[in-house]
């Protein structure tokens, strides 16, 4: 917690002044984004980008939530401004960002249409999760429902509009995120029709992009926290690591904003700094995420101050680094920066959030790195721990999240080898018929069961 005695530690946060309503209004930026899927991690990292690029009053954004519009009720309640907590190990700075400039329900389709139809509307960013990448046919339902229907209905009233070209922005944890989303909405375009299917293969600029920032979800002690430092309530807070990252690779038809000035780095081969991200930090933490409550753990930081855990973690760094090639990739100081944003432990990075969508997940995070090592003749044992830790996890569970739950739940209902291969075929129908990894992957479980050292 913070140790400075807050300004108005005496006073009762519920005569406070609400943020938004506190102050003359800005000259808010003009809406040039339309992004989809308002949560914590769009408010830590591309809105704070947005806010701190040099021509920052030039862009403005307008958010969509994804399932649930409450994330947008709150922002419109405090005019779309919100307050940044960026939490080092030692203390906590607070910063009011104003780049969203409007928040809508995600199924307000004719706002959202009106936005991408616009002729100023030069970029759409995504997060969207991993798991909204999967092709579906939705947009032949009477009202689009999935973010990526949703974006479709929203380019085909730009080509009717004639409003020309932009970009997409994937910002999910995808590898080649850009092509991912590219492949998906052709997809769902032609089954609506071909012409918009090819006007979109010609206007729309796939840009792919490699996301990081670590954002824990808001708790009602960061709610109190902001409004006994700053003075005003502010409902919904985001908290996030100092660290901050953001590679893209592709063209801006319409333009873009200065996201270099805020520390944006673009580059021509994004694969490298993908795989970095998604197999050391995202593969590492995934793998916590089922090691470590098995071992009953509830966070990162706990988790990372277990030696059993540390140790299946730096294995599988171990593996997934002889895979990573290049000097500018500089991994010794890459892990050693992750053990430190890993170890702050003022940052509550709950497991059970990592632990939400394994198929998914584990397909980018562990697979890559199995295959890789099983080419190169080696066992992949780090890789295939965090597959087994995934079926132990899901086998003792009752509770998760994941766009197979039906399938996993069939699967806990099977026993030993058995249980084992049908866990595998949810993520790689053809690592499930190698009976070699079925039986390391089967053999690797239990190893975390909280009385192993
Ligand atoms: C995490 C990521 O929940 C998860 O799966 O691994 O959200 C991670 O915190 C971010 O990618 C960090 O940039």
């Amino acid at each position: 917690m913070n140790n400075k005695k807050p300004k108005n530690a005496d006073s009762d946060p519920n005569l406070l002044p609400v943020l938004g309503r506190t102050r003359i209004p800005l000259l808010k930026p003009p809406v040039r984004i339309v992004h989809l899927g308002l949560g914590a991690f769009h408010r830590s990292h591309q809105a704070w980008y947005t806010q701190h690029a040099g021509d920052s009053a030039d862009w403005g954004i307008a958010a969509f939530t994804g399932r649930r519009p409450d994330a947008a009720r709150v922002l419109e309640a405090q005019d779309s401004l919100f307050t940044l907590v960026e939490r080092s190990s030692s203390e906590d700075t607070f910063e009011v960002v104003g780049s969203i400039v409007e928040a809508a329900d995600g199924a307000d389709i004719g706002r959202l249409a009106e936005l991408v139809a616009a002729p100023s509307t030069s970029v759409i960013t995504l997060t969207i999760t991993e798991a909204a990448y999967a092709a579906d046919s939705s947009t032949r339902r009477p009202a689009p429902t999935t973010p990526l229907s949703r974006l479709v209905t929203g380019l085909a009233a730009r080509k009717d509009a004639g409003a020309g070209p932009l970009a997409v922005v994937s910002c999910d944890n995808v590898a080649d995120n850009g092509n991912v989303a590219r492949h998906a909405v052709l997809a769902l375009a032609r089954g609506l029709n071909t012409e918009l299917a090819d006007w979109i293969d010609v206007n729309v600029s796939f840009v792919s992009t490699s996301v990081d920032r670590i954002t824990p979800r808001t708790t009602t002690e960061d709610i109190e926290l902001v409004a006994e430092a700053c003075g005003y309530r502010d409902s919904a807070p985001v908290i996030t690591e100092p660290f901050h990252n953001w590679i893209l690779c592709g063209d801006f038809p319409a333009g873009r904003p200065r996201w270099e000035d805020a520390g944006a780095v673009f580059v021509d081969d994004i694969g490298p700094y993908e795989n970095r991200k998604l197999w050391l930090l995202n593969g590492a933490h995934s793998l916590l995420a089922y090691a470590g409550q098995l071992r009953g753990h509830s966070t990162v930081a706990q988790a990372l101050e277990d030696a059993v855990c540390l140790g299946a973690v730096e294995a599988f760094w171990d593996e997934a680094a002889a895979h990573l090639h290049g000097d500018h990739l500089n991994i010794p100081e890459y892990r050693q920066a992750l053990l430190e944003r890993f170890g702050n432990g003022r940052i509550a990075h709950h497991l059970s959030q990592i632990a939400m969508d394994g198929t998914t997940k584990l397909r980018m995070r562990a697979l890559p790195v199995l295959n890789a090592e099983r080419a190169a003749g080696r066992s992949g044992d780090g890789a295939a721990r965090m597959i087994a830790a995934w079926i132990e996890y899901l086998s003792a569970t009752a509770e998760f999240q994941d766009p197979l739950a039906a399938d996993i739940r069939k699967a806990t209902n099977l026993n030993g080898e058995q249980r084992t291969a049908a866990f595998i075929g949810l993520l790689s129908p053809d690592l499930a018929n190698d009976s070699e990894v079925r039986s390391q992957i089967y053999r690797l479980q239990g190893l975390f069961s909280a009385n192993s050292n």
